[in-house]
């Protein structure tokens, strides 16, 4: 699919190296994490043909902002290995009807795409939600990753670290270039079940004024011009935590950056 149109090849070359670098770290265990970038802009009259007469699915509840966008988007279940070398046997292209409350994937009658029942990602809700509320605030934002970053969970499960002001203190102190690059800091998101329209609700809301949020005990959440700057961004808080736990194995309380040094980096 798409092999004329160079942009999307580009798009599509760049989400196999992230997931690569995804199961490299050691977050992308079984089918964990998820991907999805906003492709609309990129498609011609005659790619939009791809969705004719393809199969109409419901949604829950209507994004009416969402109205016929287009996303590239990780399949249910599949591994984040597996995208790397075979990036189209794990991805879908889905398109969002007028209404905002149905889609339809491209190419989804062709027999390949029906014998593997291709559905998008368990964690639709959150990708649509967050890509709406990126079409409303921060239409540059085309990308959404979300990965499994053991450190980033870890930390979550230390009661002191449940507030992202916590966590932000504890991150920005632990790496100078966590402030420079990450200013703002990380939203937290208490403990929501996954999947849920609760935790794409809360992931929206948070990512409105940050671009990455950690969800209690599950992971990490995070958006960005292009999948690599997302990634960039939960592999810099995830170093903060990784020397955190390092410090905390040697059986050292780390002692951190000083507020002075930290606000030094602010106004860098
Ligand atoms: O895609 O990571 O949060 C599997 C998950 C669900
Ligand atoms: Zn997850």
């Amino acid at each position: 699919m798409f092999e004329k149109n160079l942009q999307i090849q580009e798009i599509i070359a760049e989400i196999a190296d992230t997931a690569q670098c995804l199961w490299d770290k050691g977050w992308a265990e079984r089918n964990a994490g998820n991907i999805s970038v906003n492709i609309t802009e990129l498609l011609s009259a005659e790619e939009m043909g791809l969705f004719e007469g393809t199969a109409v699915e419901p949604l829950h509840g209507a994004r009416s902002t969402m109205h016929d966008q287009v996303l590239i988007v990780t399949t249910a279940g599949s591994r984040m290995r597996d995208l790397a070398k075979n990036p189209w046997d794990h991805l879908c292209v889905l398109k969002m009807n007028s209404g905002g409350n149905e889609y339809q994937l491209a190419g989804s009658n062709s027999e390949k795409r029906k014998a593997k029942s291709e559905k998008p990602t368990s964690e639709l809700p959150t990708h649509l939600s967050i890509h709406e509320m990126l079409l409303e605030k921060n239409p540059e934002l085309k990308t959404v990753v979300h990965t499994h970053a053991t450190e980033l969970i870890a930390l979550t499960h230390i009661p002191d670290f449940k507030s992202a002001d916590s966590l932000n203190r504890l991150l920005w102190g632990m790496h100078p270039e966590t402030m420079l690059f990450i200013p703002k800091g990380a939203g937290f998101i208490p403990y929501l079940l996954t999947g849920s329209m609760s935790i794409a609700e809360a992931s929206a809301k948070a990512l409105e004024d940050h671009t990455v949020v950690i969800w209690e005990k599950h992971g990490v959440i995070a958006t960005g011009t292009s999948v690599t700057e997302a990634f960039d961004t939960i592999d810099l808080i995830s170093k903060s935590a990784r020397i955190y736990f390092l410090v905390k194995q040697a059986g050292i309380e780390p002692e951190g950056l000083t507020a002075e040094q930290i606000k030094e980096l602010a106004n860098w």
